[in-house]
């Protein structure tokens, strides 16, 4: 008879090509050998540590569905198994990786003049330029559209625009080299992206202060990006994308992205509690991973974990055939996020008191499985982009 792997119980393995197999392993033993020892004391300090995106790079992990450019240029499922082995370890570093990856050098790479991208992309995909995206605004987060950052042709600098306004929650930020800001053009009123250099900033134009004492994703760097007449080459513009359009579609593929990596830190959550499980003794010396309860708990975070990796697989496979509505995205996205979070909350109870302690890494998962629920568009908000796709009618306002 076919025997049944609790760590793979749908056998998504055998859809895999052998490139896609060796990717994830590469990426798995990486994160497994290099990443979980530093993640303890990263969390605790809530500090990140910027040479995993260097080493991420030497790995050619970076990117790696940007065709060109010195990335890999693999499928997309490939770079979302790159994704669920980084959550396995942490949200925190999965979020540092995909704001690299998917939003900043993915928005440089989709939208950007051919010159900035030849100058940006391949020292980025070796790690030695760190990028974030701010597009959240201290006053606008589920509806960016209402945005009131604002570029304008500068002053005094011939061509330059000069960009104003201040966003807020923007991981990375605080040591980002290059930073992809959507505001609005003050002549149209249409939301444009720019990529900001660090390095070309005047002294006081650019703040990046970090936001600290969070209570999830400790172990990435998050922050505000508060602009005053930062001076902004125009090639640095996006030139051909205008509208929520450009933002939104970076964030198709960063939203794709968490719905693998959300499934790493569940699967994870599962083999730490079955482990848990199986060693401690309540009643008779019996483990616990022998009564009822505690086993409905497994199997159901573990056919969740089965089915949204699937889901995951299938939006991937469609992705790289053009056939990947936004919609699908938002289900998978919004699925595996809330069903991550909701089952790693419940496998937590199974550690007893020992849940409280960090060492067993499951509360930090659940902390961070929260954030994930939150940011790239809440839950209840990729409710409503399905409930418009569904009825025609839009919920917002
Ligand atoms: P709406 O009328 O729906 O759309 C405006 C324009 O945008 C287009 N569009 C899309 N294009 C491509 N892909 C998508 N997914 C798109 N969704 C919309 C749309 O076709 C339209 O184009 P056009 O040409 O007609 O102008 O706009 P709305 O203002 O009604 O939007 C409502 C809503 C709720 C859907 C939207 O605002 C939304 O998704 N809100 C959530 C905000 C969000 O996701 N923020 C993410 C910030 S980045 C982040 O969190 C990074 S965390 C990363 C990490 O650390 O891992
Ligand atoms: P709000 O928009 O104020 O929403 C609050 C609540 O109201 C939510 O539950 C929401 O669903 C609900 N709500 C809002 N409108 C409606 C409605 N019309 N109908 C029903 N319910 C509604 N942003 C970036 O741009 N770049 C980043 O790199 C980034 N990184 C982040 C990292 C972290 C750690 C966190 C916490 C956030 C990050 N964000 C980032 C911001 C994130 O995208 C926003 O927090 C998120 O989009 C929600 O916006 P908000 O916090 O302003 O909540």
């Amino acid at each position: 008879p076919v025997s049944f792997d609790w760590k793979d119980p749908l056998n998504a393995n055998s859809l895999l090509t052998e490139e896609e197999q060796a990717i994830s392993e590469t990426a798995e033993s990486y994160c497994q050998e290099r990443m979980l020892p530093r993640v303890l004391d990263a969390y605790r300090n809530e500090d990140f540590d910027r040479k995993i995106i260097e080493e991420m790079g030497e790995l050619g992990l970076l990117g790696a569905s940007i065709k060109g450019y010195e990335c890999a240029g693999v499928s997309s499922v490939a770079a979302g198994l790159v994704t669920r082995a980084v959550e396995r370890v942490d949200s925190g570093y999965r979020s540092g990786y995909s704001v690299q990856s998917s939003l900043a050098m993915g928005g440089i790479e989709e939208f950007g003049a051919e010159e900035l991208k030849e100058r940006l992309l391949p020292q980025m995909a070796k790690g030695k330029l760190l990028g974030c995206f701010g597009l959240t605004e201290p006053n606008h987060g589920s509806d960016p559209g209402s945005m009131e950052s604002v570029a304008k042709p500068h002053p005094s600098k011939e061509g330059y625009y000069s960009l104003s306004g201040s966003k807020t929650w923007i991981t990375n930020s605080p040591i980002a080299d290059v930073l992809v800001v959507w505001a609005k053009l003050q002549e149209t009123g249409k939301i444009r992206g720019f990529a900001i250099e660090r390095k070309d900033c005047p002294p006081g134009t650019l703040e990046t202060p970090a936001i600290k004492n969070k209570n999830g994703l400790r172990a990435s760097l998050t922050g505000m990006i508060l602009m005053d007449e930062v001076p902004v080459r125009k090639e640095n513009m996006f030139p051909d994308i205008e509208g929520l359009k450009g933002p939104f579609s970076c964030l198709n593929s960063a939203r794709y992205g968490i719905a693998w990596g959300t499934m790493g830190a569940l699967e994870d959550a599962i083999a730490r509690t079955r482990a848990y499980a199986l060693d401690r003794k309540q009643f008779k010396g019996n483990p616990i991973a022998k009564y009822q309860l505690v086993q409905k708990k497994l199997a159901d975070a573990t056919t969740d974990a089965a089915f949204g990796i699937l889901a995951a697989y299938h939006v991937g496979r469609l992705k790289d055939e053009g056939k990947a509505a936004p919609e699908m995205i938002s289900m998978i996205k919004r699925q595996n996020c809330d069903r991550a979070l909701v089952n790693a909350r419940v496998l937590q109870e199974v550690f007893g008191g020992n849940a409280v302690s960090d060492e067993y890494g499951i509360g930090r998962h659940v902390a961070n499985l929260f954030v994930t629920q939150t940011y790239e568009g809440q839950s209840d908000i990729h409710a409503l982009i399905l409930g418009r796709a569904i009825t025609g009618l839009q919920a917002f306002c």
